[in-house]
This record gives structure tokens, sequence and C-alpha cells, in this order.
């Protein structure tokens, strides 16, 4: 996989620093900002501010200094891209994930001027009619469904995307492919059985598997796509959401699951085949903060210099200076 020989480089550079607060806390001590609401209780001015600066975003010039970066869009994808091997299938695949929805929710605010908090999708309301969700509003939305072609309607038809799994330098377009069949996993049946879960192991490996597959391959298409799912705006509210539902069950028993963390640093071997991933290498895994194939509170998460790296302990509490949000 040609993209991990820029791992080394970029994980090294990006030294294990503290985090940086990234947000001012009033005079009380109190987080008031980032307060995240659904997109379906979102107005269409707060709707229309937050698509402005998405599109923002795709205009914006690249400023990490790779050559092959057409934009800023590119290099937020490509913070997914270049570590997916070992984000998804592990214990860290929450914690990145929070941090990642905070990274891009920070870049609106300070580079697009966006006002608002990440909104996400509470994807538990459509599970009876998909197509009908108003995320695929192509007037206030992100466009709809496209059976597996271009996306031909909303805001993001002319979007061009430039990274898969194997290149930075391809071109293709946007697609999605509704499956009503995947997106059952959102129903309220598996989110109380998500839940019910009484350790972070079982919890994080039901939110995975129900909603959280049900959201990528409810939509389909770039949303499928393990590596470049990032590339239809549609994740990130899809990720807020499965992060709000970790949050509502960290909530549930808070002294015990603000430090409940386990799981893998290394996917699974049929994980890595079943997605052509190669096996992490040692500029990965001598860098991650644990010392063995145990995901704890001191694991690094790389978040490639779009925002300081930070640890799995930095993200626990969502109240906290890192990330400072509540969902609403
Ligand atoms: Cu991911």
């Amino acid at each position: 996989m040609r993209f991990l020989n820029l791992f080394a480089a970029g994980l090294l550079s990006a030294t294990l620093t503290a985090a940086a607060p990234y947000v001012k806390r009033n005079e009380t001590g109190i987080c008031t900002t980032n307060k995240r609401k659904a997109w379906q209780n979102l107005s269409d001015e707060e709707k229309a501010e937050y698509i402005d600066a998405e599109l923002c975003l795709m205009n914006l010039p690249p400023k990490l200094g790779y050559n092959w970066a057409k934009n800023r869009w590119d290099e937020v994808v490509y913070g997914h891209v270049v570590q997916s091997n070992v984000i998804h299938d592990v214990g860290a695949f929450l914690p990145w994930h929070r941090l990642y929805m905070r990274a891009h929710e920070y870049i609106l605010q300070t580079e697009c001027n966006y006002t608002g908090a990440q909104p996400y999708w509470e994807e538990v309301l459509d599970v009876d009619d998909l197509a009908g969700s108003v995320v695929f509003d192509p007037e206030t939305g992100f466009g709809g469904n496209s059976n597996g072609s271009c996306v031909t309607d909303g805001p993001f038809t002319q979007l061009q995307l430039h990274i898969t799994q194997y290149t930075n330098y391809a071109n293709y377009c946007l697609t999605r492919d509704f499956s009503t069949t995947i997106y059952q996993g959102a129903n309220q049946t598996h989110l109380d059985e998500c839940y019910a879960s009484t350790t972070y192991e079982e919890a994080w490996m039901c939110y995975v598997s129900s909603p959280h597959t049900a959201g990528h391959g409810g939509v389909g298409g770039t949303m499928l796509d393990v590596v470049a799912s990032p590339s239809d705006p549609l994740f990130f509210l899809h990720h807020t959401n499965l992060d709000r539902l970790w949050w509502e069950w960290q909530q549930a028993n808070l002294s015990a699951r603000l430090t409940d963390i386990s799981g893998r640093n290394v996917p699974r071997t049929s994980y890595l085949a079943q997605n052509n991933f190669t096996y992490p290498g040692p500029e990965i895994l001598d860098y991650d903060g644990d010392p063995y194939n145990v995901t704890t509170l001191n694991h690094t998460l790389w978040m490639v210099d779009l925002i300081p790296n930070a640890t799995i302990a930095d993200v626990m509490d969502l109240r906290g200076e890192l990330i400072c949000a509540e969902y609403v």
C-alpha cells in the first residue's frame, strides 16, 4: 500500500505533544461552546451555514505541503486514509474518530468562519424512510441517492475526489447507493442492545457493527469505502452521531467509563485481509504509546498535522478542554 511510505515521516515529525487547548472557556470554567445539534433540528439558516463551510473547505488551498493535495478537503480526507489500517477494528476506533470529528469541526470554525458546532445525523429517526431523510434534501441538505453513479443533486454534485486507498492522484465523483436493509442496524433495538453493554470492549464492538455499519452501508457508495469514506461530507454527521451514542453510553456510568478503554492496536488478520490492508509496521506500532497490543489511555491519536496529536485520555471526557462539546 503506497500511502504507508508517507506514514513514518508524518508520525515521527508530529511529536507526541500534549494537546493544546482549542477552545476558550468562560470565566466560570464551564465549557460553553460546541453545542452539537441533530441535523433534523437545525434551522434552514444553520443548515446553509454548515453546507457553505464545507464548500469553503473544498475550495481552500491546501496547507500541509503535500504536492498531490488540490484543496483543504483532500488533506482532511487524507488524515483518515493514511492510517485506515490502525484506526479500524481496534480499541482506539471510537476515540480516534472522536478527535477526528473535533479536527473537522475546528477547521470549519477557524478556517471557514463557521459559527456553529458539528451537527449529527440522528439516524434512528430515519430507519423507516431512509430516502425521505432531510439530510438528503437537495435544497437544504447533502443531496440524495444516485444508485452507484455520481451524485447529481444538491451542493456536492460537482465534488471531485482525489484520494483512494491506492493513490492520491485519482479523479472520481461522489457516489451513493442506498441499502434500507443494512440501514436497519441503526434501529432502536440495536441501540438498546449496545447501550446495555457493560464494558468498553463490548460497547465498541456493538456500536461498530450495528449503528456504525448501518450508516456506512445504508448510504453506500463512497460512504461504504472503509478508507476514503470521509470524502462524503455526510461522513462527519454519521460519525458524530456514533460519537454521541458512545458518549450516551459513557454517561450511564461516568465514574467508570471516563477511563474505560481496551481493545487491540492491530486489527484482526481477517480484517486486514478483507480490506487489503498491510500489517502496521514498527513506524506506527512503536509510536502509538502502548507497549503491547492493548489499547490504553496513553494511546496516541495521530492527526496528521490537521490539529495537534492527543492521547485517548485527552478525549475520554467530551466536556474536557480538548473536545468541549455537548450533544443537544
Ligand atoms: Cu473511519
